[in-house]
């Protein structure tokens, strides 16, 4: 299989944790790419031009995390990452949801941020903020949802987390969510979230 990325993408920290919580990362063969500069080889498989995209063993080009997820899902022998009963699944995927939801806010308000200062782009970046924030203080309240074994849920909020840490690094989040801070210290030492630790790529 081969993997379009950028080690700063939350989205695909997501997909190579999973690979990684599966143990089948070996099976994925990483190329770099630079979005921004839309790589003729990345729009010739995805034609939305975005990361990740991975080309499955399969040989199909499967974009958009929670798909790609879903796909390495079914490889190997190990326990699957969505659960099949009913009710964990949807709670997992309630978590997912909400991990999802703080990459995307915290991805376009670090977009925003890179963008000349105007009225409009100083209100969306509070709205990002504060959906952001309010995701957390839900997710404190319910963070036994993120104990046991991982799922797509929590390793999709870990990697949220990591994103905040990566990016917003100077607005501390841990002070107020103390039951969060102590479910992330633990899942970090994990190896799917050890080896994908982000990195700031050579463009903004
Ligand atoms: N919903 C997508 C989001 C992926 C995404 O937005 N990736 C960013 C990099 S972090 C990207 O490729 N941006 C390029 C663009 O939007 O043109 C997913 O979950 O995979």
């Amino acid at each position: 299989m081969k993997l379009f990325y950028s080690p700063a993408s939350p989205f695909v920290r997501k997909v190579m944790a999973c690979a990684i919580a599966r143990g089948i990362d070996d099976r994925i063969e990483t190329v770099w790419c630079d979005v921004h500069a839309s790589p003729p080889d990345l729009l010739a498989v995805n034609p939305l031009g975005k990361i990740p995209t991975l080309i499955g063993a399969d040989g199909i080009a499967y974009m958009d995390s929670p798909l790609i997820c879903e796909y390495l899902d079914g490889i190997g022998p190990a326990p699957p990452l969505y659960p099949t009963e009913r009710g964990a699944r949807l709670a997992a995927l309630r978590l997912h949801a909400l991990g999802h939801g703080v990459m995307e806010a915290a991805v376009a308000r670090r977009g925003e941020s890179l963008r000349p200062d105007e009225p409009a782009r100083s209100a969306a970046m509070a709205r990002m903020r504060d959906a952001i924030a309010r995701t957390l203080d839900l997710l404190e309240r319910e963070s036994d949802s993120l104990m046991g074994p991982f799922t797509i849920g929590s390793i999709t909020v870990g990697c949220a987390l990591g994103y905040l840490d990566f990016r917003f690094g100077h607005e501390p989040w841990r002070e107020t969510h103390p039951k969060l801070a102590v479910w992330f210290e633990s899942a970090a030492k994990h190896r799917a979230f050890v080896e994908t630790m982000p990195v700031a790529p050579k463009h903004p």
